[in-house]
């Protein structure tokens, strides 16, 4: 069974960077209804015994296209938010420590410049999808961007550590088209200790 995280915050807590209807909306009716229909798919496809990054790095062993989709739509939806949501904190760290600010440093330049480029991959993706930072395969960091609910496990890019959601629900009731303004406002509550910890995660 799979579930979403509990906010480890109120959802009025972001504000005023993200705001209270925009978390109730999207956490309590997008992510709950991804994680609903997403349990059901992966059942009926007989691989809800797997853990989800399982499920996302091998959707090619579902063999029937539309429901392969809908594992992969949902699956994605569900893992994707889960991560989102995870990493935000009313009282964020404003930059990484130990190992990721030093890698962040000799890829980037520095965190900023990171910052940088993934403002460039979020405002730049069309329509609906994500913007990722990705620890790939050599151990390298990356910045992509996917779209829909496509992730860096569906795309075999490496292992996702933040997660950059720019669908329109993800802003819209307060930024309206702006989504360059929820961008930097997504930076404002980003917790790096969180990010960090997904670094050492991946690398270790
Ligand atoms: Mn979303």
């Amino acid at each position: 069974m799979f579930e979403q995280i509990t906010l480890p915050y109120a959802t009025d807590a972001l504000e005023p960077h993200i705001d209270k209807l925009t978390v109730e909306t999207h956490y309590g009716k997008h992510h709950k209804t991804y994680t609903a229909t997403f349990n059901e798919k992966a059942t009926e496809a007989g691989v809800a015994d797997k853990t989800a990054e399982e499920i996302l790095s091998n959707l090619e062993s579902i063999e029937d296209v539309a429901l392969r989709n809908a594992v992969k739509n949902n699956g994605g939806g569900y893992y994707n938010h889960n991560m989102y949501f995870e990493q935000f904190s009313p009282s964020p760290a404003a930059a990484p420590t130990g190992a990721l600010e030093a890698k962040i440093n000799e890829t980037f330049g520095s965190l900023d410049e990171l910052k940088a480029k993934l403002k460039t991959a979020a405002t730049t993706r069309f329509g609906s999808g994500w913007a990722w930072l990705v620890v790939k395969e050599d151990g390298s960091l990356e910045v992509t961007s996917t779209a829909n609910q496509d992730n860096p496990y569906t795309e075999h890019m490496g292992v996702p550590i933040l997660a950059l959601d720019v669908w329109e629900h993800a802003y819209y009731l307060k930024y309206m088209n702006l989504r360059p303004s929820y961008i930097d406002a997504f930076f404002n509550v980003l917790d790096w200790a969180k990010v960090s910890a997904k670094y050492d995660e991946a690398v270790k």
